[in-house]
């Protein structure tokens, strides 16, 4: 397993994209999602993305945290499900760019 893979991703997305087909980037990204969920809930919350983040050895500050959910909240549930993910991912993609050190 790649410890980094789901914050490193996004500079790959052509690449992927053009490597798997658009079903299979959507199934990577579905084991993005998966590294960060919330086992019980199958959402990821604050808290899992807080807990899931550290043990992937990355240093996210709580408002930064929050902050992604709240740009990937569509429903207002204050979690993100499979789907609400994997927009935030494709929309995020363009302004990740410059934000390597918070991603890397
Ligand atoms: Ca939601």
């Amino acid at each position: 397993m790649e410890l980094d893979y789901g914050f490193d991703f996004e500079d790959r997305f052509p690449s992927m994209i053009a490597r798997l087909g658009a079903e299979g980037f959507i199934g990577e990204l579905c084991n993005g999602f998966r590294l960060l969920m919330d086992v019980n809930k199958g959402l990821i919350t604050f808290e899992s993305l807080k807990k899931n983040s550290l043990r992937l050895g990355l240093e996210v500050r709580d408002d930064e945290l929050a902050c992604m959910l709240m740009e990937g909240d569509l429903d207002g549930d204050g979690a993100l499900s499979q789907m609400e993910f994997c927009i935030l991912m494709f929309r995020l993609s363009p302004c990740l760019m410059d934000k390597q050190k918070l991603w890397m």
